[in-house]
C-alpha cells in the first residue's frame, strides 16, 4: 500500500472521524466500563492492553521479544518485533489500519485475516480504549521496509500518520502517558505489579521474550528479562521453589491437548508438595481465571476419578475402602491449567469464570488418557502420591471423628457459643459485627464500650496452633480456635456454609507490637486455609487502634502513625502531653469506642485477596517451617512494616 491514499482519501477520512470521535468519548465518559477501575488496577490494565496485542503477534508467530518500559514519567513503551500493526487503508473507513486499531472501539485484530484472538485482557477492548485514556499516545510502525509514526492526544488524532523514513527492522512501537484527568488517584506505576504479570504472561506463552525496564530513576534502573522454555512446568517450578516446599516427586507432570476440530488446545502442569495446600491457577486465553470454571471443574472431576480408578486396580484401595475424597487427592498439589480458545465465554459478576463447556470435556478426557498413562509409567511417583492421598483421607476421617465429638460434647453442655463471647442482640448479618480481641484486659475494655446492639466480642486465650502446620483435625479441639469457629456459626473446611455467618463483620483487634501481628497473621492464615470465602467475600477486617494520645487543654487527639503525631504536634504547638500506647488494654473503654469501635469515627483496613498465589505462598512462607524462606521475606517486606515495635 502506498502512503500518497492517504491524502487522496483524507475527505472521506473527516466524515469518518466524527464517528470515531463520538466512541472514544464514551470511553473517556466512563472509563470504568472499559477497564474496569480508574484506581491503580486500571491504570496497569492500560499496560496489559497493549503487551495483549504484542502476545497476539507472539501467537500468530511473527514476533519473540516483547520490550516493556516503564520511562520517567510514568510513560509507558512497548515495542516487539513483530510484523508491525498494518497501515494500508481499511477500505470501510477509508483510514489506516493502524490509525482504525487506535482510534475505532472495539477494532481488534481481525483485519489482516488468519489467526485468531486468543489473548484479550479484560476481554479485548483493546488499544483504542488505551488511547482514548491517555494524555498522549504514539504509535510508530517498522513495516516493508518503511517507518511510520502517528501521535494522539486524549484519543483524537494530533497529527496524520507519516512516513518517517527507512527502516531495515519491523515491528511496533507504542508510547502512552496516562491520562491524569482519568486516573486522579495515581499515575504511578507499580514495578512488582507489571514484573508479576509480564512474568505470568511469560510462563503461559512458552518462548516468548519479555523485558521489562524501570527507567524512572536514572541512578537506579532495574531490569528483568523473562523466557521460559519449559512454559506452564516453568511456572509450577517457580511456585514451589518461591513456597520453599518439599516437592514428593521429583518431575513435573505435563500434558496437554488439542480438541479434535482445532479450536483449542489445552496445558496442565502438575506437582506434589508436602504441605497441605492446594494450589489451583486457572487461565483462559492468558486471562486468570480467579473464578474457576469449566477448565477446573473438568480437571477436578477427571483427577479424582483416575486417582481411584488407579487405587483399586493395584489395590492401595482395599475393597471396603471409602473412595478418596477430591479434597484427598489434590492436598499439596500445585496446578496450572492453561486453555486457549477461539470463542471463550466468560461468565459471573467478575467475569473470571470460564463457561464453555467442551474445555470442560477436552481437559478431563485429556487427564483420563495422559494422567493413567504416566501413573502406570512412574510407579514410584505414582506410590509417592497415593501415600500423600491416603495420609490426607485419614486425616480427614479423624477430623470427622473430632468435630462429632465436639458436637457431642456441646449438645451434653447445652450451650453452643463459647463461654466468654458477649454476643450481641441483634441476629442480622448484615449490621452485626464481632471483634476477636487478644487478651482479657483489652477484651474487658471492649465488652464495656461497645454497642450491645450489633456488637459482639469475643475475647481469645489458651494456646496458640500454627494452622499452617495442620490439617483439619487438629483444628477440632484446639481452644483457642474453636470458640471463633462457634462464634462464626459457618462451620470450617469441607463444611463452610457462608449462608450461617452470624456476623458480616469480622474485626481482628489486637495490639500494634509483635505478640499483636502473631495473633493477626495466625488468624488470617486460619481463614484464609480453612474458611476462604470469608476473606474472598471481604467479611475480615484488621482494626486499626491509636498509637498515640495527645491531650491538650483537656482534650484528646488521637494519632495512628508516626506521621499524624508529627502533624498534630506541630498543630498543637507546645503545652500538650503525649501518651504512647502499647496496648489495648491501656485503653479505658469509653476511649476505645471512641477511637477504634465506633463505626461513625473508627478506620478499619479490610482484607482482600489481590493475588491467590501472592497470599497463599506468603502464608506458606510465614507459617511453615522453613527458617530461611521466613527470614528472607521479611527482610523483602521490612519496608512495608509499620509500627513494628520490637
Ligand atoms: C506494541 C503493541 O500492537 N503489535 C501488533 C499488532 C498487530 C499486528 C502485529 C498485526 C496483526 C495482523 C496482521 C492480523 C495488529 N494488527 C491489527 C489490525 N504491539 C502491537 N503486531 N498484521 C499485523 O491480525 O492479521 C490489530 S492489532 F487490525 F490492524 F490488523
Amino acid at each position: 500500500m502506498e502512503f500518497s491514499e492517504i491524502t487522496q482519501t483524507q475527505q472521506k477520512y473527516d466524515a469518518n472521524q466524527i464517528q470515531v470521535l463520538e466512541g472514544l468519548e464514551a470511553v473517556r465518559k466512563r472509563p470504568g466500563m472499559y477497564i474496569g477501575s480508574t484506581g491503580p488496577r486500571g491504570l496497569h490494565h492500560l499496560v496489559y492492553e497493549i503487551v495483549d496485542n504484542a502476545i497476539d503477534e507472539a501467537l500468530a508467530g511473527f514476533c519473540d521479544k516483547i520490550d516493556v518500559k516503564i520511562l520517567p514519567g510514568d510513560v509507558i513503551s512497548v515495542l516487539d518485533n513483530g510484523r508491525g500493526i498494518p497501515v494500508g487503508i481499511q477500505p470501510k473507513l477509508g483510514i489506516p489500519a493502524v490509525t482504525v486499531v487506535y482510534t475505532v472501539l472495539h477494532a481488534g485484530g481481525k483485519f489482516g485475516g488468519g489467526g485468531y484472538k486468543v489473548s484479550g485482557g479484560l476481554h479485548g477492548v483493546g488499544a483504542s480504549v488505551v488511547n482514548a485514556l491517555s494524555e498522549w499516545l504514539e504509535v510508530e510502525v517498522f513495516t516493508e521496509g518503511k517507518h511510520y509514526f502517528q501521535r494522539f492526544e486524549r484519543g483524537k488524532i494530533a497529527t496524520p500518520l507519516e512516513l518517517r523514513g527507512e527502516t531495515d527492522r519491523t515491528g511496533t512501537l507504542v508510547r502512552f502517558k496516562p491520562d491524569a484527568e482519568i486516573f486522579q488517584e495515581t499515575t504511578v506505576y507499580d514495578y512488582e505489579t507489571l514484573q508479576t504479570r509480564l512474568r505470568e504472561q511469560a510462563f503461559l506463552n512458552a518462548g516468548i521474550h519479555i523485558e521489562l525496564v524501570d527507567e524512572r530513576d536514572p541512578n537506579n534502573r532495574i531490569q528483568n528479562n523473562y523466557c521460559y522454555h519449559g512454559g506452564v512446568s516453568s511456572f509450577v517450578e517457580f511456585i514451589n521453589k518461591k513456597k520453599a516446599v518439599e516437592v514428593i516427586h521429583p518431575d513435573i507432570m505435563h500434558f496437554t491437548a488439542v480438541a479434535p476440530d482445532d479450536s483449542a488446545t489445552a496445558e496442565i502442569a502438575m506437582q506434589y508438595n508436602d504441605s497441605y495446600n492446594e494450589l489451583m491457577l486457572s487461565f483462559a486465553n492468558n486471562i486468570h481465571t480467579t473464578d474457576g470454571g469449566t477448565h477446573e471443574d473438568g480437571f477436578k472431576r477427571a483427577l479424582t476419578r483416575v486417582m481411584n480408578d488407579y487405587a483399586r486396580k493395584y489395590n492401595i484401595l482395599k475393597e471396603n475402602d471409602k473412595n478418596l475424597s477430591g479434597e484427598d487427592v489434590r492436598e499439596g498439589l500445585t496446578v496450572i491449567i492453561s486453555v486457549k480458545l477461539k470463542e471463550a465465554q466468560f461468565e459471573g459478576q467478575t467475569k473470571a469464570r470460564l463457561g464453555n463447556t467442551e474445555i470442560g470435556t477436552l481437559v478431563s478426557n485429556m487427564i483420563s488418557d495422559k494422567l493413567s498413562t504416566y501413573l502406570e509409567e512412574n510407579p514410584a511417583t505414582a506410590r509417592a502420591i497415593f501415600d500423600k492421598a491416603l495420609a490426607a483421607s485419614r486425616a480427614r476421617e479423624a477430623a470427622r471423628k473430632a468435630r462429632d465429638l465436639v458436637r457431642r460434647k456441646s449438645a451434653l453442655e447445652s450451650a453452643s457459643l463459647p463461654g466468654k463471647l458477649a454476643d450481641c442482640q441483634s441476629r442480622n448479618p448484615e449490621e452485626t459485627e464481632i471483634y476477636i480481641v487478644e487478651g482479657d484486659s483489652a477484651g474487658g475494655s471492649a465488652k464495656c464500650g461497645r454497642d450491645r446492639r450489633f456488637q459482639a466480642i469475643l475475647p481469645l486465650w489458651g494456646k496458640m496452633l500454627n494452622v499452617e502446620k495442620a490439617r483439619l483435625d487438629k483444628v477440632y479441639g484446639n481452644e483457642k480456635l474453636m470458640p471463633v469457629v462457634t462464634a462464626l456459626g459457618c462451620g470450617i473446611g469441607e463444611e463452610f456454609d457462608l449462608s450461617k455467618l452470624r456476623y458480616g463483620k469480622i474485626i481482628i483487634m489486637a495490639d500494634a507490637d509483635v505478640d499483636g501481628s502473631h495473633i493477626r497473621t495466625l488468624l488470617l492464615t486460619f481463614f484464609f486455609r480453612f474458611m476462604k470465602p470469608l476473606v474472598e467475600e471481604g467479611h475480615v477486617y484488621l482494626a486499626q487502634p491509636p498509637l498515640f494520645r495527645l491531650t491538650k487543654a483537656k482534650n484528646h487527639y488521637y494519632a495512628f502513625s508516626d506521621r499524624e503525631r508529627d502533624k498534630l504536634m506541630a498543630e498543637l504547638g507546645s503545652n500538650y502531653e503525649i501518651q504512647r500506647y502499647k496496648g489495648l488494654g491501656e485503653m479505658d473503654a469509653e476511649q476505645l469506642w471512641e477511637t477504634t469501635m465506633n463505626p461513625a469515627t473508627r478506620t478499619m483496613l479490610r482484607v482482600e485477596v489481590e493475588d491467590a498465589a501472592a497470599a497463599d505462598e506468603a502464608f506458606t512462607i510465614l507459617m511453615g517451617d522453613k527458617v530461611e524462606p521466613r527470614k528472607e521475606f521479611i527482610e523483602q517486606n521490612a519496608k512495608y512494616v509499620q509500627n513494628l515495635d520490637i
